[in-house]
């Protein structure tokens, strides 16, 4: 499955799904499910190294091909009949690249993958979640003809209460000559369409403004969807081209120390979510991906944040789909100054957040945009990254909040930057201070340090327990204190009033690098509230409780 909805009818597309032969750096031969990651396979638990990933594709036609990795874990470089076709870092964010006037016929795709630790990567490193290894995420061969539809962007907004959206079409000509072309756009029973003219090897880009009066509004409680059509129709009147995207009409706003959604507070009751399964690890198939959303719901989430990379379209669809609000977020996750000084740092931040925005842009269900959690947001060199980080960020989107989630209490230096504050505190896990004096005690620094007027979310909280570990006593790692932990947390939060959401940290175990976590047991982060196999612990009752007393 690509997507939860159709994006082409017309353009020639197929998930190059199933299993590749895989050439481990050893010589070894595997067949591998694609998408997938090699740990799935018991002799490749613990690769970590290269490998290559080989397909034989069948071309119908003389054309462009188009070749699309929505994820690889966690560098690739793409190869088609020998010829270099990309190179991509991040395991989090799609590519792609085309290879021109490819004949019919059987050809091979050759991708080398890399999992390792170093220098080379800045944004995975040994850490509180797993960097898996594979192809992990769909790949889709396209058919292109001379030109096609490159992107389509959608941006809705009211106006004297009635909803207008800007809709921003690039189409780019792959043929040699300048062509010139109809693009049409079919939007909630309005069709328009505008003719341009494109240079040999140009984009261009085709802005429309303008009412949609009949549209309804997509709110978390009546998730309306529509698909925003578009067809590129040639010199004949041929449509050659087409791109589906699927939209929402709803704005994101702040009003004083609140979030609003179409103009409405909402509170946020969240959960944490890592792209792990404990069969699966970060390959987790769309079946499992509406599980951990039925969980979410079953618990009385409204919200879910990205921990901390952004994620699988497929979960985003579903997001759309079901009104599940989303804090999104870029890769990073616990860095200090020293390794946010190292050589490939902003520059793979950078390129994370360009392609993060540019394939999520359209989801109506992400309401704010993260960056750089528990990173140096205490020092002035970190500084100045953060700000760079959510300037970048406003620059390419200043329709949706920004956010950061710091744990430099009391030393942190950027509050003043993002739109809303938050805040990770673990009272009763790694504190003993009582919740509702630790949360006084956060609250009032925020108001004097930068932070004050905006709105506020403690964005992870929670404890540890280990599935199936029961004890009288409520010792730590049993489920019996994980619930009470929850229990208090949930409690102090609610009956303070100033907050506008909370994030559980977190929806299920993970597992974790052995070299970063000697002491998480099981070599897993063990605070979901459900297991990796979404067995769900004492303390998952006690939020489906207290979640829907709250907001
Ligand atoms: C931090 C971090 C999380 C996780 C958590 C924990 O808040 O943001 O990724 O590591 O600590 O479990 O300690």
């Amino acid at each position: 499955m690509i997507r939860l909805f159709d994006q082409h009818r017309v353009r020639q597309h197929k998930e190059l799904e199933g299993f590749w032969t895989f050439l481990k750096d050893d010589g070894k031969e595997y067949s591998l499910p694609v998408p997938g990651c090699w740990e799935q396979h018991p002799e490749l638990v613990n690769f970590r190294g290269k490998g290559t990933y080989i397909r034989h594709v069948h071309v119908s036609r003389s054309c462009h091909v188009r070749l699309e990795f929505k994820g690889v874990s966690h560098t690739a470089d793409v190869y088609f009949d020998d010829a270099f076709v990309a190179h991509h870092y991040n395991a989090f964010t799609p590519f792609s690249g085309i290879v021109r006037d490819v004949q019919p016929g059987d050809h091979v795709i050759r991708v080398e993958v890399d999992n390792t630790f170093g220098e080379h990567s800045a944004l995975h490193i040994p850490n509180d979640y797993y960097t898996y290894g594979g192809i992990i995420r769909p790949v889709v061969v396209e058919e292109l003809e001379r030109a096609y539809v490159k992107d389509v962007r959608f941006l809705p907004f009211l106006k004297d209460n009635r909803w207008f959206a800007k809709v921003t079409v690039c189409v780019e000509n792959l043929g040699t000559a300048s062509q010139s072309m109809t693009v049409l756009i079919r939007l909630a029973g309005t069709e328009i369409q505008s003719s341009v003219t494109v240079a040999a090897g140009a984009a261009e880009e085709i802005v429309w403004e303008q009412p949609y009066s009949q549209a309804e509004s997509w709110s978390p409680k009546h998730p309306r969807l529509y698909l925003l059509e578009t067809e590129m129709i040639d010199e004949r009147g041929m449509v050659i081209d087409d791109l589906i995207e699927r939209v929402g009409f709803r704005e994101v706003g702040i009003s004083g120390n609140r979030l609003l959604v179409n103009g409405e507070p909402v509170f946020l009751k969240g959960f944490n979510r890592h792209e792990d399964h404990g069969v699966y690890g970060s390959a987790i198939p769309p079946q499992l991906m509406a599980q951990d959303m039925d969980l979410l719901q079953e618990a009385g989430a409204n919200a879910v944040r990205t921990s901390h990379y952004p994620n699988d379209e497929r979960f985003l669809d579903l997001c759309d789909e079901r009104g599940m609000l989303v804090w999104e977020e870029n890769h990073a996750r616990g860095f200090g100054l020293p390794h946010m000084k190292s050589p490939n740092f902003d520059q793979q931040c950078a390129d994370c957040i360009d392609e993060m925005i540019a394939a999520h842009y359209n989801h109506p269900s992400i309401v704010i945009w993260g960056i750089l959690n528990e990173c140096a947001s205490e020092t002035a060199e970190g500084r100045t990254i953060y700000q760079r980080q959510y300037e970048q960020i406003k620059q390419l989107d200043n329709s949706r909040p920004t956010t950061s989630a710091t744990c430099r209490h009391f030393s942190d230096i950027c509050l003043d930057l993002p739109d809303i504050v938050s805040f990770n505190l673990y009272a009763g896990w790694y504190e003993n201070m009582p919740t509702r004096e630790r949360l006084c005690q956060e609250l009032d620094w925020i108001a004097s340090s930068g932070g004050a007027g905006k709105p506020v979310i403690v964005s992870e909280f929670g404890a540890g327990a280990i599935y199936g570990f029961r004890d009288r006593g409520h010792a730590k790692w049993s489920e019996e204190r994980q619930a009470d932990i929850l229990r208090d947390n949930l409690e102090s939060f609610r009956d303070d009033g100033r907050l506008t959401g909370v994030f559980i940290w977190q929806l299920a175990d993970c597992r974790v690098s052995e070299e970063w976590f000697s002491s998480r047991p099981r070599c897993h982060n063990n605070k979901g509230l459900v297991d990796e196999f979404r067995r769900p612990k004492e303390a998952f009752d006690v939020v489906k409780e207290l979640f829907p007393t709250m907001g």
